[in-house]
């Protein structure tokens, strides 16, 4: 049936049977497909009746669907012309993993980032109101993403302002891991009138069956069942706030979905539709383990198990130092903001769970939190992935910097991270986090580093930064030598005459690569670790550039306000004279899905490149000087 699927016409024309069958095969394609490239499983494998529903009820591209963080748009893409396209997901030229406006007219607009999708359903709702259109907008949003701020907000904008829109609040009681919070406390009481509901219906059947009074008792029962209900099902809060409240409804039940969909339809003004889902449906693996296939690796669909062994990466390191140190300091607390597995704090929850707090997907609130809490003398570290700390852009300054609080923000996924694409690169961090005043801002070379920053972070007593990739340290460099950190120290690693190579994080270990290909060509090379984005190390790295004349810089992010903007500021302020600088950073764009070693080719930032260009320069370089 699926090969016959090539737009949501082929779907409107299926029987209720035939779309039963189409899920299951659509199940087994998004296996296939995840199994093989790596991706969003169980949110997919949760959303295909509900896409099939939608699909079937409403028009795109006329009609809006946002979907909300976007991961679960997978069986969107395949029934809206994409299926045959569908192998080369999160691939480099391939499909996105989430929606992108540039990919088909049919998804209306690029999300990736939590709690969007309201306001932005809401926004196109206005859009087609002043225009005089008539299509529908439907918000797709799970109960994990109605945690975040921005959504709450939108709620709040949406049910007032009465405009006619569909939010169809897809609830599986998981974030990554189990939701939680109060929101999540109102859900599960509303969860629990389904069964209200039907114990009534089978109450009003029974009555129905007893002759004479039956009908008339059917009326008073129903008089008080609507009262009690008042009194026993919470769903007034969506309705006090503006919206009409419909559901729940049984998420892989397509019949009846159609049925409530084409109600929304008809509906004037904002309307809540509640969904129950279950992450991971029909993959047993999946439905067990429902946070493990949130997004995971290529792996066995026999087994479940992911392909390739697993190896230690930053974020474990983080976790483990973290209970190390918060042994020895019971001030130390963690803040996840919906991301303890990702930031490695699930063995720091089980050790410590009373300095853990895990705050739904609010990267604002976790900030504006930790202020607070520094404020009253805890040290609270904050892991939040680079992308994502944008959010809480305002509460870094805000709250923390300007009061000078000591939290520390640990920003993980720090650099491009690859598959995940453009709305998850973390390129712009050391950018913002550079302008705001009083704040320290370091990157580690290596784990051992990560370990010692955060030894440093906890004795500073000072709001702190530290950035750290995605995955492990370098396998092809290995550094022995480990300085002390020092408030605004680097390390020289190498010294050399030729030129300075002068790097933080992740790309110290390339530097040291270049030097030792630069032996070859007897340039011999100076790498410097910065280590310290602010304060820089003025003093050692003015010394070198005095001697080597020929600066290249390395680092992980964008080209504007990282460390090559830093250097050529020093350089211009002290007026170091006929300097070459060369700074290697990504440009000033968003960058695609693709693997991350294919993106550095692309944007020139391996070591090859690197190594030429130096070699081509610096002979110019010396030839000039003859
Ligand atoms: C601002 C932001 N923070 C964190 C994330 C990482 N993230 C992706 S999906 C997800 C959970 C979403 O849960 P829910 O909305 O309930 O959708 P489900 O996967 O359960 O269908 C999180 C935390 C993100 N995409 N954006």
């Amino acid at each position: 049936m699926l090969e016959e699927i090539n737009s949501p016409e082929d779907v409107k024309k299926l029987s209720i049977e035939d779309k039963k069958i189409l899920a299951d095969e659509i199940r087994k394609y998004i296996l296939e497909i995840v199994s093989e490239n790596g991706g969003h499983l169980a949110s997919n494998l949760g959303v295909v009746e509900l896409t099939i529903a939608l699909h079937s009820v409403f028009n795109v591209p006329e009609d809006k669907i946002v979907w909300d963080v976007g991961h679960q748009s997978y069986v969107h893409k395949i029934l809206t012309g994409r299926r045959e396209q569908m192998h080369t997901l999160r691939k480099l030229n391939g499909l996105a993993g989430f929606p992108k406006t540039n990919e088909s007219e049919c998804d209306c607009f690029n999300t990736g980032h939590s709690s969007t999708s309201i306001s932005a359903a809401l926004g196109m709702a206005r859009a087609r109101d002043i225009e005089g259109k008539n299509n529908s907008v439907i918000a797709v949003i799970g109960d994990g993403a109605l945690t975040g701020g921005m959504a709450l907000e939108a709620l709040n904008d949406a049910g007032y302002s009465g405009t006619r829109m569909t939010v169809i609040l897809n609830d599986n009681e998981m974030s990554i891991s189990k939701n939680i919070g109060g929101m999540n406390m109102l859900l599960s009481k509303l969860r629990t009138k389904r069964s209200y509901t039907k114990s009534n219906v089978s109450l009003k059947n029974l009555i129905l069956k007893v002759p004479v009074v039956g009908k008339p008792f059917v009326k008073v029962v129903q008089r008080v069942k609507r009262s009690i209900k008042q009194l026993i099902i919470p769903k007034m809060f969506f309705e006090d706030i503006g919206f009409r409240y419909l559901g729940p409804v049984d998420g892989h039940n397509i019949e009846e979905l159609e049925r409530m969909l084409k109600i929304t339809k008809e509906l004037d003004g904002p309307v809540l539709l509640h969904v129950l889902t279950k992450k991971g449906k029909g993959y047993k693996i999946a439905e067990e383990n429902p946070d493990k296939y949130h997004a995971t690796a290529p792996f066995d669909i026999e087994t479940g198990e992911v392909k390739g062994k697993k190896k230690k990466d930053y974020s474990k390191v983080f976790g483990e130092k973290l209970i190390e140190l918060a042994k020895k300091n019971d001030r130390i607390v963690a803040i996840t903001a919906s991301m303890k597995d990702g930031t490695g704090l699930k063995e720091f929850q089980k050790e410590f769970p009373d300095r853990f707090f895990d705050i739904g997907i609010a990267e604002q609130h976790a900030v504006g939190l930790a202020a607070g809490m520094a404020k009253e003398g805890l040290i609270p570290f904050v892991p939040i992935y680079s992308s994502f700390y944008q959010r809480a852009y305002d509460q870094v300054i805000h709250d923390v910097a300007l009061q000078n609080l000591p939290v520390i923000m640990c920003v993980d996924r720090a650099g491009i991270v690859g598959a995940d694409g453009e709305t998850h690169q973390g390129e712009f961090d050391m950018a913002f986090f550079r302008l705001v005043p009083n704040l320290t801002i370091m990157a580690p070379k290596d784990f051992k580093e990560l370990e010692d920053m955060m030894e440093y972070a906890v004795s500073l007593k000072k709001p702190v930064v530290i950035r750290y990739p995605r995955g492990g340290e370098s396998e092809k460099i290995k550094f022995d030598k480990h300085e002390e950190i020092k408030t605004g120290k680097a390390e020289i690693l190498k010294e050399g005459k030729d030129v300075s190579i002068i790097a933080i994080g992740k790309t110290v270990a390339r530097a040291m690569e270049v030097a030792n290909m630069l032996k070859e060509d007897k340039i011999d090379a100076e790498v410097i670790n910065a280590r310290f984005l602010k304060p820089l190390d003025k003093e050692t790295i003015t010394k070198s550039i005095e001697k080597t004349k020929f600066v290249v810089t390395l680092e992980d992010g964008t080209i504007i306000n990282g460390l090559g903007t830093a250097i050529k500021e020093l350089i211009i302020d002290n007026d170091l004279e006929d300097v070459k600088v060369k700074s290697y950073a990504y440009p000033d764009k968003f960058i695609k899905h693709g693997k991350v070693e294919e993106l550095e080719e692309i944007y020139h930032q391996d070591s090859k490149s690197i190594y030429s260009y130096i070699k081509e320069n610096f002979k110019e370089e010396r030839n000039n000087n003859e």
